[in-house]
């Protein structure tokens, strides 16, 4: 495998970055996950918007311009000749000193990593994923903006814990108001009478990229939807609920804290766009081998 560090190509075993990286340090950087199918990059230029405005939002200057990155990411997938995978893209506050100051970090470090993807396993696709709702909430805005993908994922990562440890395949995090506000590493959403409703980003959401996805695939199909505040008891009562996100793609969740979400089996509705989706992801996106 061959890993781009700051316009160099590693290989894995040589590909390190300085224990002085405030990345490592103090969390301080951001990133993206991107999935490339059929030797195309899927959404691309959104993912890297995206990281953009992240960098925007922390005060970080990323040392390459949005078409460079573009082309740098190409390019680490092409090193690796690979068709079908995952994208980590990854841009750090840099080497500085041990104090937290990004004041003495001169240079963002960019990495980028191009990997097969480890994927659920089938048979979540099949039967649906068990969820509970942790104890853990979404970091309120006034403390760590939600809409940042940054390398500071601890809050979601207690969540995780939480939800692993109750044997459970995903967790539900609620805002500091106990409305939904998203999973763990996935945006969340509900069937009800044929609409589909999401929360807002503004309930503490990642604005994810294939949330979006879905919301044009449900304009695509004449299918409404809504993005309103929710509670667990529109979980609880929804005829199917599904999940978003580049490693899941998207996958029905059949259970909440117990109680079994509509009949308890994967919905029709949830069928009808992971059948749509499947099908943009495979004909759309950056060509890599042109
Ligand atoms: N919410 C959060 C908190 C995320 O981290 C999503 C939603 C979905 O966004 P996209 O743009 O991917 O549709 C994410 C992204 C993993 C993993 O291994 C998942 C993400 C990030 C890093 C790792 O499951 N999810």
């Amino acid at each position: 495998m061959k890993i781009y560090i700051d316009g160099s190509f590693y290989p894995e075993p040589e590909a390190k970055v300085s224990v002085f990286d405030h990345g490592l340090l103090y969390g301080d950087g951001i990133f993206e996950g991107i999935r490339f199918y059929n030797g195309r990059v899927f959404r691309l230029t959104e993912h890297l918007e995206r990281l953009y405005d992240s960098a925007k939002a922390i005060a970080l200057k990323i040392p390459l311009s949005l078409a460079e990155m573009e082309e740098a990411t190409l390019e680490t997938i092409r090193q690796n000749n690979l068709r079908d995978g995952y994208i980590r893209l990854l841009v750090t506050r840099g080497k500085g000193n041990l104090g937290l100051s990004p004041d003495r970090c001169p240079k963002a470090s960019i990495i980028i990593i191009a990997d097969k993807i480890q994927l659920y396993p089938e048979e979540k696709y099949q039967k649906g994923m068990v969820m509970v709702t942790c104890a853990t909430r979404r970091a309120t805005p006034a403390a760590l903006l939600p809409a940042v993908k940054s390398l500071n994922y601890l809050n979601n990562i207690m969540a995780k814990v939480e939800a692993s440890h109750a044997g459970a395949d995903e967790g539900v995090m609620l805002n500091e108001q106990g409305y939904v506000a998203e999973c763990t590493g996935d945006n969340i959403f509900v069937v009800r009478r044929g609409a589909v409703t999401t929360p807002p980003v503004y309930a503490g959401a990642l604005c994810g990229i294939n949330r979006g996805v879905v919301l044009d695939i449900c304009h695509e199909l004449g299918i409404p939807t809504r993005e309103m505040e929710m509670t667990r008891y529109d979980v609880y009562t929804a005829d199917e609920c599904f999940l978003t996100g580049t490693a899941a793609e998207v996958i029905a969740a059949i259970e909440l804290d117990t109680r079994p979400i509509g009949d308890g089996k994967p919905g029709p509705v949830t069928q009808r766009i992971i059948e749509r989706f499947r099908a943009i992801t495979q004909s759309t996106g950056t060509e890599i081998y042109k």
